[in-house]
């Protein structure tokens, strides 16, 4: 409802009316970012191209199909009179472009910025003069000035701020949130210049009715993404250490949390667990370790963070091993039953998922893996949970699906499945251990 604005150092033009009105939308990138921003554009009245390098999406798109939507966002898109298209050409004559390409990192967390100069390239090659171009996909600051608007600028022969408009407003999308959505989140932009800016803002408004926040600078819309997701990676991370410190301790770390978060104030509760997956959380921190170094700044905290958290799928396994030994049963031609491969509760996104991690050390020691994950069925070795616990000599729970946590002990019991390993903390731990089964949380 509310356009506020951070002090800046120049005052923005207002808006001039038609000259900045959009109305017709590239939106490039059309996944679970790019796809429910070009439906929201096209039922605020733009004329909406979707632009996306995956053919299998667009198949799917051209079903009117995406598994990744909410459900009121499915049924936009079956209505939806939207092109979408692997070619060019639709990123031709319309008034903004919005980027919103994923930013991953390589194995050895390098950020991977291909996706994204591959996608300033093709909107380059289109712009036309007095036309607004966004950045949501997530990027460490710097990038949208120094990498992505040079490249734009080269392509397109035109000059930002006086051609065309130029600005960071970094996506938000939580997946599997009903509340909070790309209609509904506020959002923060940063803007190459006044007249940037006043576009930018103008086309937020058409799209959105909640807060818009006016960053001084592009450099500092690109950071308040980087703090979000780093501020909850390192949070995550404090209550996993405290996880494996209380567990020798034999304090239940989920009551400690629940306890903490009597407080008012000053406490916000995170939860320990197998690890931290996602295109987000597990990325985004090391984008901005990397800026740091660049400055000559070592990032020791976000770095530390980062192990702890990459370091509990080991972990997990680690006192599943332990729990077998004591039965005498070594890991080694074990059968384990792993349920859930998903990185997130009820989502079907397997980006880099502990679970995945868990399963390939568990194989790494020697087990054998049976999973189940209702979410990502293309991916399970079980057609069900109780095909993935028949004959297993233990189970551990990798994703707290609404599923899995109402799963009782009998289940388990009834197969002889001795051993549970609850890596999401998500079941009733009194009940399984009324049940006579061995279980075991992450911290509790
Ligand atoms: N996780 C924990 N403990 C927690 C919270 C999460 O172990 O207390 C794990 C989850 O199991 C998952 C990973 O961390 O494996 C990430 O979970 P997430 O809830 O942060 O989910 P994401 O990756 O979808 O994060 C998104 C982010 N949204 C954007 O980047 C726009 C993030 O900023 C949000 O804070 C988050 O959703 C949210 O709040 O749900």
């Amino acid at each position: 409802m509310e356009t506020k604005t951070l002090p800046r150092r120049q005052d923005a033009t207002r808006s001039r009316g038609s000259r900045t009105k959009v109305r017709s939308l590239a939106v490039i990138g059309l996944g679970y970012v790019g796809l429910p921003l070009a439906l929201l554009a096209e039922a605020r009245g733009l004329r909406v191209h979707g632009f996306d390098i995956d053919t299998n999406k667009l198949s799917s798109l051209k079903k009117r199909e995406a598994v990744f939507l909410e459900e009121s966002e499915r049924q936009a898109l079956k209505k939806s009179h939207a092109k979408f298209s692997a070619d060019e050409k639709v990123l031709a004559d319309v008034d903004a472009y919005v980027l919103c390409v994923p930013t991953p990192v390589d194995e050895n967390h390098i950020p991977d910025l291909a996706p994204l100069m591959a996608a300033a390239r093709s909107v380059g090659r289109h712009l036309k003069k007095g036309a607004l171009v966004v950045i949501e996909s997530t990027v460490n600051p710097g990038v949208c000035e120094n990498m992505v608007l040079p490249e734009i600028a080269r392509e397109s022969g035109l000059r930002v701020e006086r051609d065309f408009f130029f600005a960071h407003c970094p996506e938000r999308i939580n997946p599997g949130d009903a509340e909070w959505n790309v209609r509904t989140i506020p959002r923060v932009i940063g803007a190459y210049g006044p007249r940037s800016l006043t576009h930018t803002r103008a086309l937020y408004r058409t799209l959105i009715h909640t807060d818009i926040i006016s960053m001084e600078s592009i450099k500092e819309a690109e950071a308040v993404k980087m703090v979000e997701n780093s501020f909850r990676d390192v949070n995550i991370a404090f209550v996993n250490e405290l996880a494996m410190s209380f567990a020798k301790a034999g304090i239940d770390i989920t009551n400690v949390i629940r306890g903490a978060s009597s407080k008012p104030f000053s406490f916000m509760p995170h939860f320990p667990g197998c690890g931290v997956g996602g295109h987000c959380i597990p990325v985004d921190p090391y984008y901005l370790i990397r800026y740091g170094r660049e400055n000559g700044f070592e990032h020791r905290f976000l770095a530390t963070a980062r192990e702890i958290n990459n370091g509990m799928p080991h972990y997990t396994v680690d006192v599943l091993e332990k729990l077998l030994a004591q039965l005498g049963r070594p890991l080694e031609k074990a059968t384990v039953a792993l349920l859930g491969i998903a990185y997130k509760r009820d989502v079907p996104d397997i980006r880099e998922s502990p679970a995945l991690v868990i399963r390939d050390e568990l194989e790494r020691r020697g087990a054998h893996v049976r999973s189940y994950d209702p979410f990502v069925k293309n991916q399970s070795t079980a057609g069900s949970v109780e095909d993935a616990l028949a004959g297993a000599d233990a189970a551990v729970v990798a994703t707290n699906h609404s599923m899995f946590s109402l799963l009782q002990p009998d289940v388990f019991r009834t197969r002889n499945v001795p051993v549970v390993v609850d890596g999401r903390n998500c079941l009733d731990k009194d009940a399984f251990i009324a049940e006579g089964i061995t279980y075991r949380g992450i911290g509790r």
